[in-house]
């Protein structure tokens, strides 16, 4: 085989994409239209948008502005797209992923319908075999994973869920018909970003809502508005240097720099600079204020205090505000959510709260909900209690490397990643926003174009060299796992149960699923990777490992 030859033409695509969202799309459109990859999307739902296609409840709306949660790679989709509000609401972002679709001819080569079940590694052929629901058995030379990160929703945990009468709905799993609420007695399990948002709707429209809250949140003012023209028009005319400054700051959004530490200031201009925050809204908070928040405990608690007296400001009901006032975690341990008028929907007649930490849910009656302390009847139960997050998605698919290795036994103790992209043992499989790598601290759209440009470029490098599998080594991994982990055991985070620690799944391992160190550092250790010839991957062609200099790669 001479260079830029492999053996591709053996397997049925030269790379399978698992998912049509945001990474599914970009992926088919990059490796197929920009590289003359032979490539095959599945997608289990029956059409695109991914987390955007499931998640209808109401209220559903991205928290990173819109004009920079979206796709940077073409130039003109950026010009002729126009939102119509800052944070635009999960129909509009359906339906630009679906004109992305339409204006790129990317439907054809998306399968709906179709859950990936197994994908199993071939080292005599070199490629992987790809199992779906409906037996049929695909080959492609890479696998490439758009699952996502909040996919698979968690199963619920309450004994007699199969009896109620009424209506169960998971937020993560929205009919999409909708629900009409009208006049109904509506239970809300949950108060993560999911529920805060559905909340604040149904209370509108619910004859009677009853909030079951095991942990209150610091949710923080989203800010939305309608799009500013002159805005737009700023962002537009720069849109290069915009997306260079949101590459460059900490989760990809193109905000000012935190500032050093809430300890170093006067009090003074600490609340000034809160008060900035709050006001500009959403990730500007938990961004914006001061670099030591998430490290020092002290520094924390002048920002949690500001929240809860915030949240008291709004809530009419003193024992009310109070049980809404986070105390058992330091902010942003959790992911913050943001609101629109969440808090004030406590002040209306037909709301109530239910603290469920001091008095859990004990099970699901046929009529509705029973706690410690009594029963409660309702027509309609919505369950907002998360997802099986990062690694769910992956485990679900029946994942089995080299030696008939399962991912599930290599991942018992949580994952181990290079890069939160590939994994020892499991070749040419690459993991969009994958566990370990900053994913849902980076803003999405910018994080899952970084992902499948490396993946991309892998491949060409692969295919210009005459190789055709590439795969981290065990020692790479395992340092890349410990920088992950030290990272995250320097801030507050592993002290709080959240889902970015996995604590949110019964069994599930207690790790940081997030590689905490930011989009910018994270961005430049890839690319020293590449520079340095692929470094910590062994690059080989049919099964000869062969190890290119810095200057060959
Ligand atoms: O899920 P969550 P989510 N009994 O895990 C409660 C993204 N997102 O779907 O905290 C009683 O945050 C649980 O209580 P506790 C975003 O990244 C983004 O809301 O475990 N309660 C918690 O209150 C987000 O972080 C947007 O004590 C139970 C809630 O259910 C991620 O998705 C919008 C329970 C689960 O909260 C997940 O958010 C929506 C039980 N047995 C989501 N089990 C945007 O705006 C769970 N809970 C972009």
């Amino acid at each position: 085989m001479t260079a830029g030859q492999t053996s591709t033409s053996t397997a049925d695509y030269d790379a399978i994409v698992i998912g049509a969202g945001f990474a599914g799309l970009y992926a088919l459109h990059k490796l197929r239209d920009q590289m003359g990859l032979r490539v095959r999307v599945f997608e289990a739902g029956d059409d695109l948008g991914g987390t955007w296609y499931w998640n209808r409840y109401p209220g559903a709306r991205c928290d990173i502005e819109s004009i920079h949660y979206s796709y940077s790679f073409s130039a003109e989709l950026e010009q002729e797209w126009e939102w119509s509000e800052k944070y635009a609401s999960q129909p509009e972002i359906l339906a630009y992923l679906n004109h992305v679709a339409d204006r790129f001819n990317l439907r054809d080569d998306i399968e709906f319908a179709t859950r990936i079940t197994s994908a199993v590694w071939n080292d005599d052929r070199g490629l992987w075999q790809v199992g779906s629901g409906d037996g049929s058995v695909s080959t492609g030379r890479y696998l490439i994973s758009g699952a996502g990160n909040l996919s698979v929703p968690k199963n619920p945990e309450f004994d007699g869920i199969d009896t109620f009468v009424g209506e169960v709905y998971l937020t993560g799993k929205w009919p999409h018909e909708g629900v009409d609420f009208t006049g109904k007695r509506v239970a809300v399990i949950g108060t993560g970003s999911s529920g805060i948002q559905a909340i604040t709707e149904i209370g509108k429209q619910a004859g009677h809502l009853t909030v079951f809250q095991r942990t209150p949140n610091y949710a923080t003012p989203l800010g939305n508005a309608p799009s500013d023209p002159v805005r737009v028009g700023q962002v537009k005319a720069n849109y290069p240097a915009v997306r260079d400054v949101a590459r460059s700051s900490f989760i990809g959004v193109p905000y000012d720099q935190a500032h050093p530490s809430a300890l170093g200031v006067s009090p003074e201009t600490r609340r000034r600079i809160f008060d900035e925050c709050w006001d500009e809204g959403g990730f500007r908070f938990f961004i914006d204020t001061f670099q030591d928040v998430l490290f020092d405990k002290a520094a924390n608690d002048t920002v949690s205090n500001y929240v809860r007296e915030r949240i008291r400001e709004r809530v009419s009901d003193p024992v009310v505000a109070e049980k809404l006032s986070p105390t058992n975690h330091p902010y942003g341990t959790k992911r913050p959510p943001f609101e629109t008028n969440y808090y004030e929907t406590y002040n209306r007649d037909n709301v109530r709260l239910i603290d469920v930490a001091s008095s859990p849910i004990t099970a699901v009656t046929e009529n509705g909900v029973r706690t410690a302390e009594g029963d409660y009847d309702f027509d309609v139960i919505v369950l907002a209690t998360g997802f099986d997050a990062m690694t769910g998605p992956l485990l679900d698919m029946g994942i089995v490397g080299r030696d008939g290795r399962k991912l599930s036994d290599k991942w018992v103790d949580g994952p181990h990643t290079y890069l939160g992209l590939t994994i020892h043992g499991f070749p040419n499989l690459f993991l969009i926003t994958g566990p370990q790598s900053p994913s849902v601290l980076y803003n999405m759209p910018l994080a899952i174009e970084d992902h499948v440009d490396f993946v991309a470029d892998a491949i060409d490098h692969l295919r210009r060299n005459g190789l055709d599998t590439m795969e981290p080594t065990l020692d790479a991994e395992t340092k890349w796992v410990d920088h992950a982990n030290e990272l995250a055991q320097a801030t507050l985070l592993p002290g709080t149960d959240s889902w970015w620690m996995g604590a949110n799944i019964p069994g599930k391992p207690r790790v940081c699923l997030v590689y905490l160190g930011g989009a910018p550092a994270y961005r430049e250790i890839c690319a020293d990777v590449v520079d340095k010839g692929y470094e910590g991957f062994t690059l080989s062609c049919e099964g000869v490992a062969r190890q290119l200099t810095p200057t060959q790669a």
